[in-house]
């Protein structure tokens, strides 16, 4: 694959900040995250980036047994690149989050480079009591406020042993500079192995913000500490226009680009966006760069991974 000519689009469908009550096009159902993803595929999106939700209520969950159904049911409809989160969500524990590494070994799993505050409590202003869906909701948005995201040293390294155990390869989720020096740190220590592939989140609230000199910093300082020959990138952009302004960046600095609800909820201002809405919007504006979209094995083969009959779903 030439990343010149290609972009790699991961969408991430539902997370683990949006609430249902911001869109009903959050998808969280089994049947829901497939007809997605499958959607997605389609407009372009060669890897899924997939958290599990309560099926009741649309809450994040880290039950094993609705991860693996969530993931075997994309795996019938597409055979698009699937990216576990082990980020969770603030509530969860670092064994909890990880736990779908062993149990599903995927090909391709998130892998949090530092612990920073991980907050969206901002988005519950928009809100009365009465327009909350499910009960958890309000409180879940609040609480973030005093949410910290762990992720020290011990239990990134416990991480990255597990996803070289399952053969999985590990997306190094980047929120701030320091989190590169992490990186570089676990380096040297003989932990991670370069190639990397790195994502730059900007724009959570208690981390780096998303804008082009943000960026600019983060990227440079990747090149410096690691050389640009052993990393590729993506970018996620937190909210709206982030996602675009960053996606837009990645397009012309050579990196790649992470769209989806997890990260916005909007196509245009004011105007709420299904996941592939998002992906045709961002493979419009590539494509107008010259840059196509990169298929799933495209992916595979550029990023090294062990193939769709090696996963554990
Ligand atoms: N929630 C995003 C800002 C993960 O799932 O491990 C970053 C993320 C991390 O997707
Ligand atoms: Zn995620």
């Amino acid at each position: 694959m030439n990343p010149k000519k290609k972009i790699i689009i991961t969408t991430a469908l539902t997370g683990a900040i949006t609430v249902p009550t911001q869109t009903p096009h959050l998808p969280w159902t089994i049947e829901r995250l497939a007809e997605d993803a499958a959607l997605c595929a389609e407009a372009g999106s060669a890897v899924i980036h997939v958290h599990a939700r309560d099926q009741q209520t649309g809450a994040p969950s880290s039950d094993m047994e609705v991860y693996g159904a969530i993931l075997k049911a994309i795996k019938e409809r597409t055979d698009v690149v699937i990216c576990t989160s082990t980020g969770g969500s603030f509530a969860m524990t670092p064994a909890e989050r990880v736990r779908v590494v062993p149990t599903w070994k995927p090909e391709l799993a998130s892998c949090n480079m530092g612990s920073l505050n991980f907050s969206f409590h901002p988005i519950a202003r928009r809100y009365q009591d009465e327009d909350y869906q499910f009960s958890w909701e309000k409180q879940w948005l609040e609480g973030s406020e005093d949410a910290i995201f762990p992720n020290t040293f011990r239990s990134i390294k416990h991480f990255v042993n597990e996803m070289k155990k399952a053969g999985t390869r590990p997306e190094f989720e980047v929120y701030d500079v320091g989190h590169l020096y992490n990186l570089d740190f676990l380096i040297k220590e003989g932990v991670v192995e370069k190639p990397l592939w790195i994502q730059f989140v900007m724009g959570v609230l208690g981390g780096i913000r998303a804008t082009l000199y943000d960026l600019t910093h983060m990227l440079e300082t990747a090149n410096r500490l690691f050389g640009p020959e052993n990393f590729n990138w993506s970018v996620i952009g937190a909210g709206y226009p982030h996602q675009f302004n960053m996606g837009v960046a990645a397009i012309t600095m050579g990196g790649h680009a992470r769209v989806g609800l997890e990260d916005n909820i909007f196509l245009r201002r004011g105007v709420l966006a299904r996941n592939h809405e998002l992906v045709e919007k961002i493979a419009r504006i590539a494509g107008e760069f010259e840059r196509e979209p990169a298929t799933p094995a495209e992916v595979r083969e550029f990023l090294g991974l062990k193939g769709l009959e090696n996963v554990g779903f």
